[in-house]
């Protein structure tokens, strides 16, 4: 098979008959009058005709085969739009488009109807899309477990500057046309109720769950399809609805929802994804999704080893259940029930399964982020998983008081139930406890997670604590996203990097060749004119692809530091302005950014940053030098015109809290420069190309500790420098929001008197001399283009093909099978 070729077998005529065929039948138009939407939409009912195809066969094939494989438990896939980039999997780009074109149709324009599937908050979310991305192209067995929420993340618009929130029906009216239902998988879950004890058929004093409430898990799967091969995974997400028919008695009785049963409908439960990043809110309807998702998806991983003939024994021989985040801890409880309760088994032959089945992912230290259950809550709702965590955690302080003996504040440490006026259960305790691998997702954050978050577990389970660094699919973010790079690495190293990204090495050696090196930087023009022609048409903002295109794309969070961009950009402003030495090459800040609806701090920033786009765009005094635009509903298909786009890349979170970042990658892949802080995977990535290839500035780790012990004091920062004084007094004036003195003031406040958490005032310094490097160094092109090309050489070690090797060699223990 010639490497990224074309995969599958194509029929053309048979391809336009599908297409055809879905057009009449299956959305009632005809090929005379057919909407630009209909004609994508039975393209891709065409197209997933062959993916599901493959996708039952890869399922035979695995089960027969009795292959080891991996099932991604996570609450978020990010997948973003799925059509060009199956494309590419199978090889058909070029031969679809020539068969559209036969029936007057324009593939870019029909991938240009579909609304991204946004089934997930950020970082996390994306990482599961190219981690599922990359075992298809491995073949590494695996199962995507997710949950088909009807909303997916809020659409967001902006309205005199302040982020309004609508909902996303992503799936449309017509339904998304990848997706299969999968009705002989549906499951059913119980909720609510209590439990008993009774005396088995043996005389063996048993317990069991007798549930409340029971709903409906319909399974629908998304086909993940192996790049440059035939297998085809499952993405499988779960669907809640009401099992039985409305009793209409009980339901005019008034009990129909009983008090313990909660305000709740079924149907409400994947409605609508919660749009937190980084902050878990502890509601109840929240914890019926968590569990909801684990008791559809061990059912399904357990119906999947049985239909193959297992026994429940070889369960972890044939198993691994990877938890992406504490969201779907609830699974380890869950499986745990079904062995000692269904399946009857001991606790010690079940804890001995279900300790080798599962494995962990720690995504943060945020404390806010790190997930507690009111032990009340899971009692209500859940109370078996109740009763077995409490075995769990007793077990658990055996253990401890062995190694520790008659230390209670160790005990007080470690346990999973947290005392104190409300009693919680920390999920991330359950799940160190629990399984058997913890990953952090950066070197750095891994070490942290051992050193600071859980050094007395690390010391208990040896061993157990590790990294896999984070890594982003180069077939989305680089391939399908800049074809014209794509064209230009294939050129010089051949064209199969997309599955072998160690071989984009080989440009390394082209950095100085100045051929090369214009036209790389001509491609990276391109890029900046198709933004700066988004930006025309969708904002009516003109920019000049001259300029520094310097772009910060992520959640909007305080850690993160969109507020320090902001105070450099409100530095700028003083400086152009009053200060007729100063001299800078024109820049565009970009930013693009959700805040969760509940977050008003980080509302408030994104209202700052808009009235300050406002004024700077339309100022003549600025020469054009300096432009702010905000992207509005900043998503996926957004970030596949903004990576390569990008000349400078802003990764300037407070070191010690960005675990990993992944949008750090994408950028310097598509030859931005970084200018960050040692944090994450920031760390790394200076590494692999070197320090005079990235832009490092300010605090390390330790030095924000101890800071923060010192006694941290932002005025000592605001009086020792007027530039920052000026930047942060325009805040409190009315420069920005004309007749309205103090609309953007509690940014100044939470910064001057809310102590500053994230060290903004601490680093500001060091962040503007580190940008005043960069507008120097921009200008001297030769140089420029070369870091720019070193950066796309040297970053194959961000391929998640290779987070992917080091998960399945270290971790789960998983060969490929190929179909
Ligand atoms: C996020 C981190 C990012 C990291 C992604 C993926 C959570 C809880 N964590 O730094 O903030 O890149 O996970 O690992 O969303």
């Amino acid at each position: 098979m010639p490497k990224n070729g074309q995969t599958q077998q194509f029929d053309k005529a048979a391809f336009q008959a599908a297409v055809e065929k879905h057009l009449t039948t299956t959305y009632a138009s005809t090929a005379d009058t057919a909407t630009a939407r209909s004609w994508y939409l039975a393209m891709g009912k065409a197209l997933a005709e062959i993916s599901t195809g493959n996708l039952l066969a890869t399922e035979k094939n695995l089960a027969e085969q009795k292959a080891r494989s991996v099932n991604y438990l996570s609450l978020e896939f990010l997948i973003g739009r799925l059509t060009g980039n199956n494309l590419i999997s199978m090889g058909l780009y070029e031969n679809v488009a020539d068969a559209m074109e036969e029936m007057g149709q324009n593939l870019t324009d029909l991938l240009e109807e579909e609304r991204d599937p946004a089934l997930g908050n950020g970082g996390l979310g994306r990482l599961a899309a190219c981690f599922m991305d990359s075992l298809a192209a491995q073949e590494y067995p695996a199962v995507g477990y997710g949950l088909h929420y009807e909303y997916g993340l809020f659409r967001q618009s902006f309205v005199d500057g302040r982020q309004v929130e609508a909902p996303d029906a992503w799936r449309g009216l017509e339904g998304y046309p990848w997706e299969v239902l999968r009705p002989e998988l549906n499951q059913e879950v119980s909720l609510y109720g209590h439990v008993e004890a009774y005396t088995d058929e043996n005389g063996v004093e048993c317990r069991r769950w007798v549930p409340g409430m029971t709903v409906e898990g319909v399974a629908w799967d998304l086909p993940i399809v192996g790049y440059d091969n035939k297998s085809v995974y499952p993405l499988r997400l779960w669907e809640c609805r009401s099992n039985a028919p409305f009793s209409l008695s009980r339901f005019n009785d008034g009990d129909y929802v009983g008090a313990q049963y909660s305000a709740l409908e079924a149907g409400n439960v994947t409605k609508v994804l919660y749009p937190n990043d980084n902050h878990e809110q502890g509601k109840a309807l929240r914890l019926m999704q968590q569990y909801f998702h684990c008791a559809c998806s061990v059912a399904d991983i357990l119906r999947r080893h049985e239909a193959a003939g297992n026994s429940i024994e070889s369960l972890s021989e044939l198993e691994t259940i990877q938890l992406n985040d504490t969201h779907p801890t609830i699974a380890i409880p869950e499986l745990m029930r079904i062995l000692l309760d269904e399946y009857k088994l001991g606790w010690d032959k079940a804890w001995e399964i279900s300790s080798k089945t599962f494995a962990y992912t720690n995504h943060t230290l945020l404390p806010e982020a790190l997930e507690t259950w009111s032990e009340a809550l899971i009692q209500q709702m859940l109370p078996r998983h109740m009763e077995i965590i409490f075995e769990i955690n007793h077990r658990f302080m055996k253990l401890v008081e062995q190694t520790w003996p008659g230390n209670n504040e160790v005990k007080r440490k470690l346990s999973i139930i947290q005392e104190g006026p409300q009693r919680m259960v920390r999920m991330a305790n359950l799940c160190v406890v629990s399984t058997y691998a913890v990953n952090g997702v950066a070197a750095l954050h891994s070490e942290l997670v051992k050193r600071d978050l859980f050094p007395e577990f690390n010391e208990l389970f040896p061993g157990r604590l590790t990294n896999v660094t984070n890594g982003v699919t180069p077939r989305r973010w680089i391939k399908y996203c800049n074809p014209g790079l794509s064209t230009l690495i294939s050129e010089k190293v051949g064209d199969d990097w997309p599955a072998n990204l160690e071989k984009i090495a080989g440009l390394e050696k082209f950095a100085d060749d100045e051929a090369f090196q214009k036209r790389y930087m001509a491609v990276k023009k391109e890029n900046k004119q198709r933004l700066a022609d988004w930006v025309q048409e969708n904002m009516g903002i003109e920019l000049d692809t001259d300029a520094i295109f310097d772009i910060q794309i992520k959640r909007l969070h305080e850690y993160k530091r969109q507020h320090l961009n902001l105070l450099n950009i409100l530095a700028l402003y003083h400086r152009l302005l009053n200060d007729p030495t100063f001299d800078m090459h024109p820049r565009v800040f970009f930013f693009g950014a959700k805040a969760a609806p509940g977050y008003a701090l980080a509302k408030d920033i994104i209202f700052a940053i808009n009235k300050v786009a406002e004024k700077v765009n339309n100022d003549p005094r600025l020469g054009g030098k300096l432009k702010v635009v905000f992207i509005p509903d900043y998503r996926v298909s957004l970030a596949e015109i903004l990576f390569p786009a990008a000349d400078v890349s802003e990764q300037i979170s407070t070191a010690g809290k960005e675990a990993s970042g992944t949008g750090n990658m994408k950028f310097a892949m598509n030859g931005a420069l970084t200018i960050g802080t040692m944090d994450g995977a920031n760390v790394e990535m200076r590494e692999e190309v070197g320090d005079e290839n990235i832009f490092i500035f300010g605090l390390l780790v330790d030095e924000v500790l101890k800071l923060k012990q010192e006694g941290y004091d932002p005025y000592r920062y605001y009086h020792a420098d007027s530039l920052l004084r000026a930047a942060l007094d325009l805040l409190e004036t009315d420069e920005f929001t004309p007749g309205n003195p103090g609309q953007l003031a509690a940014i100044r406040h939470n910064l001057l008197d809310g102590g500053d958490p994230y060290l903004v005032l601490a680093d500001f310094a060091d962040y503007v001399k580190t940008q005043e490097k960069i507008d120097a160094e921009y200008r001297d092109q030769k140089t420029w283009a070369r870091k720019a090309i070193l950066n796309t050489a040297l970053m194959s070690k961000f391929s998640s093909d290779r987070s992917i090797r080091d998960y399945a060699n270290n971790i789960w223990k998983l060969e490929p099978v190929s179909l």
